[in-house]
C-alpha cells in the first residue's frame, strides 16, 4: 500500500545521513568520552563537533548547549532548574496553549506552593501581548512561552515578549521544539535565556534533545551525579544519539531555505485545495504567521478521529489535535483556548510536512480527503456532504 507521512510535528523520519553518521558509534567507537584512554579520545572530539553543529543552528556558543534525552527533559530542566535557583520567587508565567511538557509541569507545581499565570491567545492563536506586563511581578521566577505551537504552527512574538520581561528580572524560557530546524533562530540577537530542542522533530532519533543555556543564566541541575556537561546534566553522554543530533542539525541548517520555500509551497497548495474541495471548513491559526510545514483544518460535522482512521486506511498519516493528548479523547486545549466553535474543534485535522514530502504525495492527500469527508458527513446525523 502507498503510504504518505504527514505527521511530522509528532515525529520525523530519521534522515539516512543521520543513521549513517550514528552507526560507527554503536560498534567500533563505543568509548566513554570522559575516559582518558584512546577509546574515550576517539569519541570526545566528535561530541565537541556535534555540539558545535547544534550551536550553529541557533547561532549560539557551543558552551551554551547541553544534551538531554528529549524536549520534555529540556523543558523540565529549564523550569525546575530556574525555580531551584530562585527559591525566594514563587510565581511562573506560561500560556494556555503550551505543550503538556510545560503546561502539565507548571500546573503540577501549583500543588507545591507556586502560583501560575496562564496567558491567553486570540481567535487566530496569536498571543495576547497586552497581558504580558501585568502578568509579571517581582515574584516571577520564570516566563515559559513556546516559540511555535505544535498544533497550529502559529509563531509567538518571542522577542517582543522578551523585551517586556527583561526589565522585570525574570528568566525567559522558550519551548522551541517545533521551531528549531524549521525557521531561522539567532541567539546572538535574542532575549531568550533558555531554549528547548528535541531531536526527533528534526530528523534525529527519539531519545535525544538539547537545552540552550545563555551564558550567565543560573540553573540548578535537574539530574545530579557525575560531572558530565560541565556539571549541568549528569549521566554518561548518549554518544551515538548526540552524533545523530549533530548531523541532523547540520542538515537542518543546510535545508532551511528548502523548508521555507518548497515545503511551504507544498503546505499552501495542500491547504488551498482541501478548502476549495470541501465545504464547511476553516483553517485554525493565523495563516500569515505560521511554521512553513503545518496546517490545521477543521471540518464541521465530522469527528477528527474518524478522519484519521479513514486516512490511515489509505496509507496517510496525520493527526487530530496533538498525539500527546489524543489518548485522553479530550478536545484540543489549543483550539479551545482560541475559542473555536465546538463543532469545528471536534473535526480538526493537523497535517505537518517535512523535506521528504513530494508533490505527488500532496496530490494523493488532496485526492483522498474530500471523499472521506463526504462519506463521514453522509453517515453523520447532520447529513451534510463535502
Ligand atoms: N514541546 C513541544 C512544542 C512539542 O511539540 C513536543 C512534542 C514536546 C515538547 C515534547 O518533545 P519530546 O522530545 O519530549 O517528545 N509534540 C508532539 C506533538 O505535537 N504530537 O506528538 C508529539
Amino acid at each position: 500500500m502507498k503510504t504518505v507521512y504527514a505527521d511530522n510535528n509528532a515525529t520525523t523520519r530519521v534522515a539516512p545521513e543521520v543513521v549513517e553518521a550514528m552507526l560507527p558509534y554503536f560498534s567500533d567507537l563505543y568509548g566513554n568520552p570522559s575516559s582518558m584512554h584512546l577509546f574515550g579520545g576517539q569519541v570526545e572530539k566528535q561530541v565537541i563537533e556535534a555540539r558545535e553543529k547544534v550551536a550553529q543552528l541557533i547561532n549560539c556558543d557551543p558552551s551554551e548547549i547541553i544534551f538531554t534525552s528529549c524536549g520534555t527533559e529540556s523543558d523540565s530542566t529549564a523550569i525546575k532548574g530556574t525555580l531551584g535557583s530562585y527559591p525566594e520567587k514563587k510565581h511562573m508565567v506560561t500560556t494556555r496553549v503550551e505543550h503538556p511538557a510545560v503546561l502539565n509541569l507548571c500546573r503540577h507545581l501549583t500543588k507545591n506552593g507556586y502560583a501560575l499565570s496562564e496567558l491567553t491567545v486570540d481567535s487566530q492563536g496569536n498571543l495576547v501581548l497586552d497581558e504580558v506586563p501585568e502578568a509579571i511581578t517581582d515574584n516571577t521566577a520564570i516566563v515559559s512561552i513556546m516559540y511555535a505551537n505544535n498544533e497550529t504552527g502559529v509563531i509567538f512574538p518571542i522577542e517582543e515578549v522578551g523585551a517586556l520581561i527583561k526589565s522585570k528580572g525574570a528568566v525567559f524560557h522558550t519551548d522551541a521544539v517545533q521551531a528549531v530546524g524549521k525557521i531561522p533562530l539567532d541567539m546572538s540577537k535574542s532575549t531568550i535565556d533558555l531554549l528547548s530542542i528535541s531531536g526527533h522533530k528534526l530528523h534525529a532519533p527519539k531519545g535525544i534533545g538539547a537545552l540552550y543555556i545563555r551564558k550567565g543564566t543560573k540553573l540548578t541541575p535537574f539530574i545530579l551525579g557525575g560531572h558530565q556537561e560541565k556539571g549541568r546534566r549528569a549521566g554518561t553522554e548518549n554518544v551515538p544519539y548526540i552524533i545523530g543530533l549533530g548531523k541532523a542539525a547540520e542538515l537542518a541548517y543546510k535545508h532551511m531555505d528548502d523548508e521555507n520555500t518548497r515545503v511551504k509551497a507544498l503546505r499552501d497548495r495542500l491547504e488551498k485545495e482541501i478548502i476549495k474541495r470541501c465545504s464547511d471548513t476553516r483553517v485554525n491559526g493565523d495563516t500569515s504567521n505560521r511554521l512553513p510545514n503545518t496546517t490545521n483544518i477543521s471540518f464541521e460535522f465530522v469527528e477528527g478521529e474518524s478522519i484519521l482512521l479513514l486516512l490511515s486506511d489509505q496509507g496517510i498519516a496525520a493527526s487530530s489535535g496533538s498525539a500527546c493528548t489524543s489518548g485522553s479523547l479530550e478536545p484540543s486545549h489549543v483550539l479551545r483556548a482560541m475559542g473555536i466553535p465546538f463543532t469545528f474543534v471536534h473535526g480538526s485535522l493537523r497535517l505537518s510536512l517535512s523535506r521528504y514530502n513530494t508533490e505527488e504525495e500532496i496530490d494523493y492527500i488532496i485526492e483522498h480527503i474530500p471523499p472521506i469527508i463526504t462519506r463521514l458527513r453522509e453517515i453523520s446525523p447532520f447529513g451534510k456532504s463535502a
